[in-house]
C-alpha cells in the first residue's frame, strides 16, 4: 500500500473554495471545450486545466471508456447538444470500483443530505473534476518545475528545506487534497508514462513518482521545448518507472572508468604536487559520462568526435577519454626541449587527435580535442566549424558520422558571449553541426567567484534555452544518474540532431588550481568539500555493499592502473625531447607529402576559363523565361557581359572568376558572412532571387562545369566572434578548401578579436596547426564616418611576426615564398581586381597555408580604373607584391624628384591629383599590394630604381596612428640601410578612426593630397 509522502500532508491547508459547476460558462458546445474562450475564463478551466479538458476530450474521443466516467457524461451529453452549463449535470452512476478507487462519490463530505441526490451529485462530480484537474496540475507541476527542487547539489549546500521544495513545485495544486485522497486512484493522462503500463495511480504514487523522477538526482528543463513529440520522447526516458536500473556489468564498468579517472589526478598530484594541471577532482564522473556518450553515439553510427574544452580536467580526458599516451602526457610535466617547429603552448591548452578501437562496439572512432587558447569559450565555434567540415567533406549531411562535444565550466558557459553566438548557429543550414552534446563541469564555482556574484540567471545553462535545448541537471556525485542522463542526450542527438545540455553538478575538491587556497573565498564551501568522502570511495563503497564488486576486486582496479601510470612515467624519463607535432589536433595527411616547400606555379587560369565564368555569372538562369529578376540585377549583368566582351573585369567579377576557377579544379570554396551572397555594397549578388516565387533562388557559381567542386555561399547569423571562429574551425579540416569569411565592414570584425589573436595570428606557433583561412574586409576612409571606415590594418600588421631589422638573403626566385613559409599570416590590400583574383587563388597554390588578412574595396567595387584586364589573369600571370609606377616617372626615373609608396585605394586618388598637376613625370606613385610579410626585395629594387636624392614618401588615407604606417616605416629603413628614408604624409593622430563629418573627411582628403604633391 502506497505512503503519502509527509512532506504533502504537512502541507495541505485548509482546502480553497473549488468554483461552482453551475458557474461555468461555456459559450458552445465542445468540440474542443477547452479552446472556448468563456471556459478558459473560469478559474480552474485555464492554461494547464484547459489543455487537461483538451487531453480528455481526445482521449474520449478516441475511446469514451479511457477517460473517467464524469468525463464520458460531460463529453457525451455536451457532443449530445446540451446548452451551455447543462452539460455538467450530474454524472451516470458509477460502476463498482475496482480495488483501491475511490469512487466520486466516495469523496462527497459526509453529512451531505441524501436528500439533496442532485447538489450531493453535483457537489461530488465537481470535486472529482477539480480533482481530476489538480492531479495534472501537480503532474505538469513536477514536469516543468521539478528540477528547481531536485537534489543535484553533491554539497548540499543550496538544498532546499523539504516543506519549502514542495511549495516550490506543487503550490497550490495539492491543496485541495486530503490524506484520504493519497489513495485514490486517478486516470493517467497521456502527458505522463510514469505509470508505465498502468493507466491510472493512486494519488500518492503518482506524487512519490514524480518525485522520483524528477527531483531525485536529476532535474530536467524542457517544457519549453516547442515540438511535443520531442518533450513527450524526454518524458518517456525520465519517468517511466525503472529507468535508472543498471546491470552489474554496468555498474563495474562505470567503477572501472571512475578509478581511472580518480587515479589519473592522485597520480599527478603525487608526481607534481606542485604543478599546475587543473585537475578534475570532485567531477571526476566526468571521464565516464563522456565516455558513455562515445560509446553510445558509436553504437549508432558515430565515428568521428570533435571536442573542446577547456582547462578544467582536460589532461584527464586526454589520458582516459581520448587514451592519448601517458607518457606523451607525462613528458609535458618534464622541462624538455622542444624538437620540431612552433613556440607550444602550455600542456592544458593543447590539442591532439587519435583514432582508436572503441572497445564496446569495436568500431573505430576518431577523436580531436581541438586545442584552444586560455580564452574561455572561444573554442566553441572553431569546433563546430570543424565538424561542420567533415561532415561536409563525408556527405554526413545529417550529423550521423561526425558528431561534436562541447564541454564547458560553468562560469565560463553563462558569463561568455561567444557561447550564445555558437549555440545560435546549431539550427542554421550552412552552419548546422546537426546537434552538440554540451556538457558543463559545474563545480559552482569560477576561479574564486561564487555563482550569485557571476550570473543573473538561475541556471549557468540558460542560454541554451534559447534553441529549445532540453537541460538535465545532474548530481555528480550521483554517477547512475549522470550516466542515464548521457545515454538520453546522446540518444536525442541521434534521434533529433539537436542540441542538448548536460549540467553535471559537482564541486572542485582543490582551489582553482592545485597551489591556489580556495579557503581564503569560501571557506563554507570548502569545509564541505573536506567533509566530503570522494566520488570513488562513495561509489565503490556502494558496489561493495550491494555485492556488485568485491573489495578486493576494487582494489585491483585501482592497483592497476596505477601500475600504468608508473609505467608510464618510466617511459616518459626515457624522452629527451617532446614534439609539438604530437599534439596536431587537424593532421592533414597526405598534404605535404610530396611537395617542395618552397616551389608554386603561377596563378594566372586560360582566356577561356575566365570567359566562361564571366559569361555565366553575368547571365540569368537557364530557364530565364521563367525565373524572373530584378530589373537591377539585369544592370548588373549585363555590365558583366559588356566586360567580358571588353576583356576586363571588376572586382566582383575578379572574384567570381578567382572562385569559379578553383571549383572547376576540384577545389570547394565557401565564403560565409553577413549578407555576402549579395554582398553589403550589392556587387557580388552570387544568389539570384526570383522576384515572384518565395526561396526560388539560383547560383551561377554552382552551375559552371559538370564535375566543378562545390561552391557553399553562406549568408550568416549577425555573429562575427562566432562565425568567424566557425570558418576557422571549417579552413582546419581540409586543406584544398578556400574557406572565407568577409566582415560587413572591416572593423566588425573585432567583436572577433579573440579568434584573430588566439587563433589566426598564433595558431601555427603555438599549436603546429595551419590555416589558409582568408578574411575580406571592407576597408576605407569614405567619409562614412568613424566606424565603417577601417578595417584596423594597423592590428594585423602588428600581429605578423616578419622582423622590421631584418633583410632576408633569400635567393630572388625564393624570396617570397620563403617569406611566406616562414610568416604566421598575409596582410594585402590590393588595388586591382587582378591582384584580388590571384591572391585568392595562391592561397591554394601555396604549398602551405596561411592566414589571408584581406583589406577590400567599398567603392572601389566600381571605380571606372580599378578594372583589370584579362591579361593580368591569364596564364603565367600571378599575384604581384609591388605594383610599380609605369607611366612616364617610371619611363625616365631619372627624372622622378618624389617617389610616393601607397597601399589601397588612395592610389587612385593619388592618381588622379598627380594628373590634375600633371607631374606624371616628377612623381612615381608605387603602390604596396602585400604589406606582410613585407615585400622587401621589390621596395628595394624601386628605390633602387629612382635617385637616391628623390623624396620618399608615404601617403596614407588612415591617421597616422593607424593604417600601414608604422608598420612600414622601420621595414623602408632596413630595407634602404639608412634612417628616415621614408616621410609620413596623410592625417594627423586621432583616437576615433574617422571623422564623422563629410566636410571635415573632404577636407582632410585634399589636404593629404595637396601635401602628398607639396614642394615641388
Ligand atoms: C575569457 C576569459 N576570461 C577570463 C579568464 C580567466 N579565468 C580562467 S579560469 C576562470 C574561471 C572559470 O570558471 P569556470 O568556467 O566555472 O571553470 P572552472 O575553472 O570552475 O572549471 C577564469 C575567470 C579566462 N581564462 N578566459
Ligand atoms: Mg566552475
Amino acid at each position: 500500500m502506497h505512503r503519502v509522502p509527509s512532506l504533502l500532508t504537512r502541507l495541505r491547508p485548509g482546502r480553497t473554495a473549488t468554483p461552482s459547476l453551475a458557474a461555468l460558462r461555456w459559450k458552445s458546445a465542445p468540440p474542443p471545450p477547452a479552446a472556448t474562450s468563456a471556459a478558459a475564463a473560469e478559474p480552474f478551466i485555464n492554461g494547464t486545466s484547459s489543455s487537461y479538458v483538451e487531453e480528455m476530450y481526445v482521449q474520449w474521443l478516441r475511446d469514451p471508456a479511457s477517460v473517467h466516467v464524469s468525463w464520458d457524461a460531460y463529453f457525451s451529453r455536451a457532443a449530445g447538444g446540451a446548452p451551455p452549463g447543462a452539460a455538467y449535470s450530474s454524472p451516470p452512476s458509477l460502476a463498482t470500483p475496482a480495488a483501491n478507487t475511490a469512487p466520486v462519490t466516495a469523496l462527497v463530505p459526509h453529512g451531505a443530505g441524501a436528500s439533496s441526490g442532485v447538489a450531493r451529485a453535483a457537489t461530488a462530480d465537481e470535486k472529482s473534476i477539480q480533482d481530476h484537474l489538480s492531479v495534472l496540475g501537480v503532474i505538469r507541476s513536477y514536469q516543468i518545475r521539478g528540477h528547481l527542487v531536485a537534489r543535484l547539489d553533491p554539497l548540499e549546500i543550496e538544498r532546499k528545506p523539504v516543506e519549502t521544495a514542495s511549495e516550490i513545485v506543487v503550490r497550490g495544486y495539492m491543496k485541495s487534497f486530503d490524506e484520504q485522497d493519497m489513495d485514490t486512484v486517478f486516470q493517467l493522462p497521456s502527458s505522463t508514462f510514469i505509470g508505465g503500463s498502468q493507466k491510472a495511480l493512486p494519488l500518492g504514487e503518482i506524487v512519490s513518482r514524480l518525485e522520483r523522477a524528477y527531483c531525485r538526482s536529476i532535474g530536467v528543463e524542457y517544457m519549453y521545448i516547442n515540438d511535443l513529440e520531442q518533450c513527450s520522447w524526454i518524458r518517456q526516458r525520465i519517468e517511466s518507472p525503472g529507468i535508472l536500473q543498471f546491470s552489474s556489468d554496468e555498474k563495474r564498468l562505470l567503477l572501472a572508468r571512475l578509478a581511472r579517472a580518480s587515479g589519473f589526478e592522485s597520480f599527478l598530484a603525487r608526481k607534481w604536487s606542485s604543478e599546475k594541471r587543473f585537475g578534475l577532482e570532485g567531477g571526476e564522473v566526468l571521464i565516464p559520462a563522456m565516455k558513455h556518450i562515445i560509446d553510445i553515439s558509436s553504437a549508432m553510427g558515430v565515428e568521428s568526435f570533435v571536442m573542446g574544452m577547456s582547462h578544467r580536467g582536460r589532461l584527464n580526458v586526454l589520458a582516459n577519454v581520448c587514451r592519448k599516451p601517458l607518457e606523451q602526457i607525462f613528458s609535458q610535466f618534464a622541462a624538455l626541449e622542444v624538437a620540431d617547429e612552433g613556440s607550444g603552448d602550455v600542456k592544458y591548452h593543447l590539442g591532439t587527435y587519435v583514432e582508436r578501437l572503441n572497445r564496446l562496439t569495436n568500431k573505430n572512432v576518431r577523436m580531436a580535442i581541438v586545442a584552444n587558447p586560455s580564452h574561455l569559450e572561444a573554442a566553441d565555434p572553431v569546433v563546430q566549424g570543424k565538424t561542420r567540415a567533415e561532415q561536409f567533406y563525408r556527405g554526413d549531411n545529417e550529423g550521423n558520422k561526425v558528431m561534436s562535444i562541447l564541454l564547458h565550466g560553468d562560469a565560463a558557459f553563462s558569463g561568455q558571449g561567444v557561447v550564445y553566438e555558437t549555440i545560435h548557429l546549431s539550427d542554421l543550414p550552412a552552419y548546422t553541426t546537426h546537434g552538440t552534446i554540451h556538457i558543463v563541469v559545474n563545480n559552482q564555482i569560477g576561479f574564486t567567484t561564487d555563482p550569485r556574484l557571476t550570473r543573473s540567471s538561475p541556471y549557468c545553462t540558460d542560454v541554451a534555452r534559447v534553441v529549445n535545448a532540453p537541460i538535465f541537471h545532474v548530481n555528480g556525485d550521483d554517477p547512475e544518474a549522470v550516466m542515464h542522463v548521457c545515454k538520453v542526450a546522446a540518444e536525442w542527438r541521434n534521434t533529433f540532431h539537436k542540441d542538448v545540455v548536460i549540467d553535471i553538478v559537482s564541486y572542485r575538491r582543490n582551489g582553482h588550481n592545485e597551489i591556489d587556497e580556495p579557503m581564503f573565498t569560501h571557506p563554507f564551501m570548502y569545509n564541505k568539500i573536506k567533509k566530503t568522502p570522494n566520488l570513488l570511495e562513495k561509489y565503490s563503497q556502494k558496489l561493495i555493499e550491494e555485492g556488485t564488486v568485491t573489495a578486493d576486486e576494487f582494489k585491483d582496479v585501482v592497483n592497476r592502473y596505477e601500475k600504468i601510470c608508473e609505467q608510464a612515467l618510466e617511459a616518459s624519463k626515457k624522452e629527451t625531447q617532446i614534439y609539438n607535432k604530437h599534439w596536431i589536433d587537424s593532421p592533414w595527411s597526405g598534404f605535404f607529402e610530396g611537395k617542395d616547400p618552397l616551389k608554386m606555379s603561377t596563378t594566372g587560369v586560360v582566356e577561356e576559363t575566365l570567359a566562361h565564368i564571366g559569361r555565366r555569372v553575368g547571365s540569368a538562369p537557364p530557364n530565364a523565361v521563367d525565373f524572373v529578376i530584378h530589373r537591377g540585377l539585369q544592370r548588373v549583368l549585363n555590365l558583366r557581359l559588356e566586360m567580358v566582351e571588353e576583356r576586363t573585369a571588376d572586382w566582383a567579377l575578379a572574384e567570381a572568376m578567382a572562385f569559379g576557377s578553383l571549383l572547376k579544379e576540384g577545389v570547394h570554396v565557401r565564403l560565409s558572412g553577413q549578407d555576402v551572397q549579395r554582398g553589403t555594397f550589392s556587387h557580388r549578388h552570387h544568389v539570384m532571387h526570383h522576384q515572384k516565387v518565395d526561396m526560388a533562388t539560383y547560383c551561377p557559381l554552382q552551375h559552371l562545369y559538370p564535375d566543378q567542386a562545390q561552391y557553399s555561399i553562406c549568408n550568416s547569423s549577425l555573429s562575427e566572434f562566432g562565425v568567424l571562429g566557425f570558418e576557422l574551425g571549417f579552413s582546419l579540416t581540409n586543406p584544398n578548401a578556400l574557406v572565407c569569411w568577409e566582415a560587413q565592414f572591416g572593423d566588425f570584425c573585432n567583436t572577433a578579436q579573440v579568434i584573430i589573436d588566439q587563433f589566426i595570428a598564433s595558431g601555427q606557433a603555438k599549436w603546429v596547426r595551419q590555416s589558409g583561412l582568408t578574411l575580406l574586409l571592407p576597408h576605407g576612409m569614405e567619409g562614412m564616418g568613424p566606424e565603417h571606415s577601417s578595417a584596423r590594418l594597423e592590428r594585423f600588421l602588428q600581429m605578423c611576426s616578419d622582423d622590421p631589422e631584418y633583410f632576408p638573403p633569400f635567393a630572388a626566385d625564393e624570396f617570397a615564398i620563403r617569406q611566406l613559409h616562414d610568416s604566421n599570416m598575409i596582410v594585402a590590400n590590393c588595388s586591382m581586381p587582378s591582384n584580388y583574383f590571384h591572391v585568392l587563388r595562391r592561397q591554394i597554390y601555396l604549398p602551405f597555408r596561411k592566414p589571408l588578412i584581406l583589406m577590400t574595396p567599398k567603392s572601389l567595387l566600381r571605380h571606372p580604373r580599378a578594372r583589370s584586364s584579362f591579361d593580368d589573369m591569364r596564364e603565367g600571370t600571378e599575384f604581384r607584391r609591388v605594383l610599380p609606377d609605369v607611366g612616364p616617372a617610371a619611363k625616365l626615373p631619372q627624372a622622378v624628384r618624389r617617389v610616393i609608396f601607397c597601399s589601397g585605394k588612395v592610389y587612385f586618388d593619388l592618381e588622379k591629383r598627380r594628373e590634375e598637376l600633371a607631374l606624371q613625370e616628377q612623381v612615381a606613385i608605387v603602390r604596396l599590394e602585400q604589406l606582410s610579410p613585407f615585400p622587401f626585395d621589390e621596395v628595394k629594387q624601386q628605390l633602387d630604381l629612382y635617385p637616391a636624392d628623390a623624396d620618399i614618401v608615404w601617403t596614407q588615407e588612415e591617421a597616422k596612428n593607424n593604417g600601414a604606417w608604422a608598420y612600414i616605416e622601420p621595414r623602408f629603413e632596413t630595407t634602404a640601410a639608412r634612417a628616415k628614408v621614408i616621410r609620413y604624409v596623410g592625417r594627423s593622430c586621432s583616437a576615433s578612426p574617422a571623422t564623422g563629418s563629410k566636410t571635415a573627411h573632404v577636407k582632410e582628403l585634399d589636404q593629404l593630397l595637396g601635401d602628398s604633391f607639396g614642394g615641388l
